[in-house]
């Protein structure tokens, strides 16, 4: 392994906390403070039994009090409280998807963006049964972006993007009634069935919750990340670096941080201005570094290899740097500490999006048809701020990791095919996956996603999930923050193959991969979908046969609960290693772990302990395997 060498949670503990020294010395606040104020958390929040929804409470249920005025019980409080928490996550996935159809729409020859991947526009395009012959790509591109808007609104029908999937789970979703309509549609008619006086049925609720998640995955998300590729290309493997070493003490530092790629794309492309560049060294710096957190770090470094500053619970380690001339924001996952923090140094804070807004930020709304100008204004008060550093605040913690990012479905197909298969064209097949799978040289794969959360030593359980899998020869696919969790850690440097059981080691080697794939952000969620999709289609089993399971470790939004949703309704047995604030209800307990199964063929299972958490997964990729006899 040559001077190869993960970094471990106790070194990221300890940049964090030297971090945290010079923050006490301005009066910053932190997350670890705050968790300490908030705990120990409310009960009756973290079962699911406060009522809300009505102002004749809020109420609560205890032994004592079974039943809230209306005479709703535990299982329907609890039941209504998840789908409301689906709600949010699948309209949050979804909106970040119809901007980009926005995008898309706006699209132009000469205008700030362009269609990057036009063969990829193509095929959607042949897919959604569009003629393409002979069509300006440009024109194409405003009519695919409008029957995508439409896929939010349409009145009848399904979401078109089902067609990707196996009949047998297409029949299962109607079977079932919870094939997704409208994606606006799905998000409003939770928000009905939660209102006072309407559902209280467990059952009822989970199903809808399910529906809810699948107009997300196979809706919004997979609008957000499909067009996405077109307008900003279709990721490939790149080299990159990952955590906080990534920042440079002699550059003016921009990080961006949000979901929507649309802004970062524009800050990146102005940040290699050489005017730009110009202008910061004519300002006493070297250069301009962008560096990224969250999912727009996810969504830059897939494309152009920016490196990744950190995850989540990181965000508030790059202002406490000292050299971060301005952390720019789009929309999700973003502190409202920001602001407060942001004032404790030089540093400022950007916010560009009426969805996001913040107090104490700079609010430079950023719009399609100004994003050139603004990008271009933002930047460069990130330069002219340069002059306004604290030398004696400096500090960037020396640690960071080289990783190799950018596995798309389609740069995954073609690596593992073209193993064997030297002449393979754009899209390859899934069959060399397939066969290291059913020799079982590979034993079967973890979709591994998700934020970091207090609850759990942050970063650790993907850590150690990752390193354990992939010694039991588990491959794994990641986005979101757990991509970036590995990425810190190392486990995307392709020297990490040494740390993998002999048959994941041979298949990295022999494809040039490292064990863990950076998929992308967390709508990218939506690429493992198709992932599965086609691997089902492929092989001729059902999705839920496949030795593959989905994980959140250390989730904690509400766009994870949808996302657990559509995994789980995809077929995908789900672990989560934080407990959706269902624990007041047994009966939505069974719900979702078990009665699901007969709508979905799969379920989740909850299980704080990661050690135990670990094992049930391999124990369930290891069933799946002796029940197909391979
Ligand atoms: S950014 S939703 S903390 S993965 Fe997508 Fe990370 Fe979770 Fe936000």
């Amino acid at each position: 392994m040559g001077d190869f060498k993960l970094t471990t949670v106790e070194e990221f503990e300890a940049a964090t906390a030297r971090l945290l020294e010079t923050g006490a010395k301005v009066g910053a606040d932190s997350w670890q403070l705050r968790v300490k104020n908030q705990t120990p958390h409310c009960k009756f929040g973290e079962q699911g039994v406060c009522c809300r929804i009505c102002s004749m409470g809020p109420c609560r249920i205890t032994p004592k009090a079974p039943r809230g005025i209306c005479g709703c019980d535990a299982h329907g409080i609890v039941g209504r409280n998840y789908l409301k928490f689906t709600a949010g996550g699948a309209a949050t996935h979804s909106d970040h998807g119809r901007e980009i159809c926005h995008t898309l729409h706006a699209a132009a020859p000469d205008g700030a963006y362009k269609v990057k991947d036009p063969a990829k526009l193509i095929r959607i395009a042949q897919e959604w049964g569009v003629e393409t012959e002979g069509k300006d790509i440009y024109d194409l591109a405003h009519e695919m972006a409008e029957l995508a808007l439409m896929e939010y609104g349409k009145p009848f029908g399904y979401q078109r993007w089902m067609s990707r999937l196996p009949e047998h789970t297409q029949k299962l979703w109607m079977d079932a009634e919870i094939a997704p309509r409208a994606i606006d549609r799905e998000v409003a008619s939770s928000l009905h069935m939660t209102h006072m006086g309407c559902s209280s049925k467990p059952e009822a609720l989970v199903r809808q919750s399910i529906r809810a998640g699948l107009g997300d995955g196979w809706g919004g998300s997979m609008c957000g990340t499909e067009f996405s590729d077109v307008l900003f290309g279709t990721p490939t493997p790149i080299e990159t670096e990952a955590n906080l070493g990534v920042m440079n003490a002699e550059n003016v530092n921009i990080v961006v941080h949000g979901h929507d790629p649309s802004l970062s794309e524009m800050i990146c492309e102005y940040a290699d201005d050489p005017e730009m560049i110009a202008y910061a060294k004519s300002l006493g710096a070297k250069g301009i570094t962008v560096s990224g957190v969250c999912c727009t770090s996810n969504e830059v470094t897939m494309r152009r290899g920016i490196p990744m500053a950190g995850n989540f619970l990181q965000q508030e380690n790059v202002v406490l740097t000292g050299a971060c001339e301005a952390i720019v924001v789009d929309v999700q996952c973003i502190f409202p500490a920001l602001g407060p923090l942001s004032k404790c140094f030089h540093t400022k804070f950007i916010t560009t999006s009426p969805i996001a807004q913040q107090p104490d930020s700079d609010y430079i709304p950023f719009s399609v048809g100004t994003a050139a100008e603004k990008a271009k204004e933002i930047v460069k008060m990130a330069i002219d701020n340069f002059q306004n550093r604290k030398p004696e605040l400096v500090h960037i913690p020396d640690m960071k990791q080289k990783a190799t990012v950018g596995y798309s479905l389609e740069a995954i197909v073609k690596v593992l095919d073209g193993v064997t298969n030297s002449q393979v064209d754009v899209l390859g097949t899934t069959k060399p996956l397939l066969e290291c799978v059913t020799s079982g040289v590979l034993r079967g794969a973890v979709a591994m996603v998700g934020c970091n959360n207090p609850k759990v030593r942050p970063d650790s359980a993907h850590i150690d999930l990752m390193k354990k899998l992939i010694a039991n020869d588990i491959i794994i696919v990641t986005t979101g923050c757990s991509a970036q969790a590995a990425a810190k850690a190392g486990l995307m440097d392709k020297r990490a193959k040494d740390l993998c059981g002999a048959g994941l080691k041979r298949v990295c080697e022999l494809a040039d991969i490292p064990p863990v794939l950076h998929m992308g952000s967390c709508v990218d969620i939506s690429r493992m979908m198709v992932l599965v999709a086609t691997l089902a289609k492929d092989s001729g089993l059902k999705i839920s046969q496949l030795p593959v399971v989905g994980c959140a470790p250390e989730w904690m939004s509400e766009k994870a609960v949808s996302i657990g949703n559509y995994v789980v309704g995809t077929g995908i047995d789900t672990f989560l290693g934080v407990d959706p604030y269902v624990s007041g209800s047994s009966e939505m307990a069974y719900w979702l772990t078990e009665g699901v199964r007969d709508w979905v063929e799969a379920g989740y299972t909850v299980e704080t302990d990661i050690d135990k958490l670990c094992d049930a997964m391999i124990d369930r990729i290891e069933e799946k395997r002796a029940a197909l006899g391979i």
